[in-house]
């Protein structure tokens, strides 16, 4: 029988959510993690855990199918492989910093200076698109500390919160990429491959949907009814039921998790009453 190979990384930062993501998405592996290939029980899936930096190769030369990984990997190793999809988890920037305390008047600081990353083929045309010419440090890691043991002049690494940097007396001057996780694809899928993915790539779209989503329901008056359907008009619009006391009604829909709180506040003026928001298990348009 077909199945679709998927890379994930062994063990680090993408693990634990490309993992979740696949429980989400209802498939079931059983004996999980303790081995280096996992198949599914009931979807046509196998997953192969790697290391992160192998993966792209893996993808490129049909090892693997699909892998999950960092966008910044990606476009690091400029491989044959497509974007199929970002997945929203593992955000972080690949930025510039340099020591604190000296000052910043723009790119052309780099000049000359030696720079220490893991990106350099990232962090080179990136200069090259500026005109500026550092010199690159190609480093595998702890590059944060490259600059107080004398190794470089600043760094370019990944950065979520920001406190690496701080702790290392740092200060963030440029951002030169975002990153995300994202699905890789290999670019000759056979037509029952692609098939497989596109089934696993509709669960997804399903997943991520009810992550951005809320189910909501409220008591209105029945005056309001016109303005609330305006605020919640849902997937196509509200569920609206009457109550046991009259001119009131319970309305159910659906509303965006970022639009939440401030359309709370509206709902209030308009005399909503009792609103219970409720997390979507799936969202299928
Ligand atoms: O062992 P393996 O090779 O598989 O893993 P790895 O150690 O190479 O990778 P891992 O697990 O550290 O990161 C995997 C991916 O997670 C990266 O390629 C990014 O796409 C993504 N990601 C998201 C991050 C971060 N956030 C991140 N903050 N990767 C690394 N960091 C590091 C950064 O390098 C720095 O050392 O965290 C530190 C900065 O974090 P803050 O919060 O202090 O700013
Ligand atoms: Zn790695």
């Amino acid at each position: 029988m077909n199945t679709l190979k998927i890379a994930i990384q062994k063990s680090g930062r993408l693990s634990e959510k490309s993992l979740e993501l696949l429980r989400d998405c209802g498939i079931k592996f059983p004996d999980f993690k303790s081995k280096l290939k996992n198949t599914a029980d009931n979807f046509p899936l196998e997953i192969l855990f790697l290391r992160d930096d192998d993966i792209p190769k893996y993808v490129e030369n049909g090892i693997v199918d699909i892998g999950i990984i960092g966008e910044n990997e990606v476009k690091e190793q400029l491989r044959d492989v497509t974007l199929v999809r970002r997945l929203g988890f593992a955000k972080c920037r690949l930025s510039l910093a340099i020591p604190r305390e000296q000052i910043y008047n723009g790119n052309g600081f780099f000049n000359a200076k030696k720079i220490a990353t893991s990106y350099p083929n990232i962090v080179r045309s990136y200069f090259e698109d500026r005109g500026v010419k550092p010199e690159i440090v190609e480093i595998s890691g702890s590059v944060e500390i490259a600059p107080s043991i004398g190794l470089a002049d600043a760094v370019a690494d990944l950065v979520s919160s920001g406190s690496t940097l701080m702790h290392n007396g740092l200060a963030e001057v440029e951002e030169i990429l975002r990153s995300e996780a994202v699905i890789i694809a290999n670019p000759a899928l056979t037509e029952q491959t692609s098939s497989i993915l596109d089934s696993f790539l509709f669960r997804i779209q399903a997943v991520m949907n009810s992550r951005e989503n809320k189910y909501i329901l409220l008591n209105a008056p029945n005056v309001a009814i016109p303005s609330i359907t305006k605020l919640l008009p849902g997937m196509k619009s509200p569920t609206i039921l009457p109550l046991a006391e009259a001119g009131w009604s319970s309305i159910h829909s659906v509303v965006k998790e970022s639009a939440f709180w401030e359309i709370i506040d509206e709902l209030k003026k308009l005399g909503a009453e009792g609103i219970l928001v409720i997390r979507i298990e799936k969202m299928v348009f």
